[in-house]
């Protein structure tokens, strides 16, 4: 919840804010995906659909790790085509991607020589996806990174989380940091190049101290990485919120609330509710108009394919962005708190009024703004709109409701600070 994760963080830690953590605030967008072996499995074992499973499904069905084992041997993403990934994400408007190096099954996304469960030496597919991928994100433009999931490794004797195979408590977690987690973490920071982001998830087993060690020993290797507050005891450089959550108030530092595009991470062959892009448009003026970012999470398939519903969508949302981007990327939160048409985001001397409900009546009411205003104009055509101030209220008469649209977005000018 909210809360568990605001103990999660401390105030500390977001004063002293991490000197490259400019571009992620401006970012406002990136995307997630959750790919490895259960991507493959889709939500099915042994023919039994495991609903709300996806990359979980290993847990759920509590498939011992011989037999998980076999899943990597018939893994081969053979449609993976990361230029198409990278090339999607930039069309969708996209500033950063963060993709499952290695998620809590504990199988490495990538060319491991920690642990020979990764999709080299495991798997047919013998290459290295994100080599492709971190490579093919840079060259659009997108700040790439790592999720990582540090504790939990279903796979290993000492990993957190598998206690169907393995007895939790003679698990020697301190053993599997050093061994496996540390190490290949460590693989991350030195072989993809630059990383924008690593991102930590479901800390456990480490004090603060030593998770400010972990912290410590990877920060050497890539100081500009910024990482998640998963990292665990209040530590990281941005926070993050539980699954799905907007926070209901406004937050000091840089955060990011994190959503997936239906209702799981990795990939399920029967999980059909996708957001339609107005609703993911209309979630990123929200969360933007709070002041953080948006992490929009896709599942590719076993082959190595984005579901079609996620390709149209987000291709949608970017053609919104060509045309409204300026009023997220690089905005703050909006001074003037969310009102029944909709929500607002703020740059220097300009309020922007995202009108997510038209009002029936024409009539926007902007109340509480004691500045003074010296334009009021759509973003798109620049056209004036007529308003009239009474005292600190505002209203502004509408022009044309432009139904097609999922946030019509009015540039209020104004004077002082
Ligand atoms: C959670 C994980 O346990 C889920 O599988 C997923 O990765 C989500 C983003 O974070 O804590």
């Amino acid at each position: 919840s909210a809360q568990d994760m605001t103990k999660m963080w401390d105030k500390e830690s977001a004063e002293k804010e991490h000197d490259n953590i400019q571009w992620f605030k401006d970012a406002k967008f990136g995307m997630f995906i959750h790919w490895g072996l259960y991507s493959k499995l889709a939500g099915v074992w042994k023919g039994k659909n495991y609903y709300g499973s996806g990359e979980w499904i290993m847990h759920q069905a509590k498939i011992p790790v011989p037999e998980y084992a076999k899943v990597a041997s018939e893994f081969n993403p053979v449609d993976f085509n990361a230029e198409q990934w990278a090339k999607l994400a930039k069309d969708a408007g996209i500033k950063y991607i963060v993709i499952t190096a290695k998620h809590h099954e504990g199988f490495a996304m990538y060319d491991s020589k920690i642990s020979d469960f990764n999709i080299v030496k495991a798997s047919p597919y013998k290459k290295d996806p994100m080599k492709a991928l971190s490579e093919a994100s840079r060259k659009q433009g997108i700040q790439f990174g790592f999720y990582y999931s540090q504790f939990q490794d279903w796979h290993e004797p000492n990993g957190g989380g598998n206690d169907w195979d393995f007895n939790e408590k003679k698990k020697n977690y301190q053993q599997y940091y050093r061994e496996k987690a540390l190490p290949q973490l460590k693989e991350l920071l030195t072989n993809y190049g630059p990383l924008g982001i690593v991102w930590f998830d479901t800390p456990g087993g480490l004090s603060k101290k030593e998770t400010q060690k972990l912290i410590d020993e990877l920060r050497v290797i890539q100081p500009k990485s910024l990482f998640s507050s998963r990292v665990g005891q209040g530590l990281g450089d941005y926070k993050d919120f539980g699954d799905s959550e907007v926070p209901p108030a406004l937050i000091a530092g840089a955060w990011e609330s994190i959503y997936t595009h239906n209702d799981s991470w990795g990939y399920i062959q029967h999980d059909m509710n996708f957001k339609s892009s107005t609703q993911i448009i209309q979630l990123l003026a929200n969360v933007s108009s709070k002041g953080g970012n948006l992490m929009l999470n896709v599942g590719p398939d076993g082959k190595g394919n984005i579901p079609p519903y996620s390709v149209k969508y987000l291709k949608e949302t970017g053609k919104w962005l060509d045309r409204f981007g300026e009023s997220i990327y690089g905005s703050t939160f909006g001074i003037i708190p969310a009102q029944p048409w909709g929500v607002t985001t703020s740059k220097t001397g300009k309020l922007f009024l995202h009108i997510l409900n038209y009002p029936k009546n024409g009539k926007l009411m902007v109340p509480g703004f004691s500045n003074q205003v010296t334009n009021i104009s759509s973003l798109e055509n620049k056209d004036k709109l007529d308003f009239k101030k009474t005292g600190e209220d505002i209203e502004i008469s509408l022009r044309e409701n432009d139904l097609d649209n999922p946030d019509q977005v009015l540039v209020l000018e104004y004077e002082g600070k």
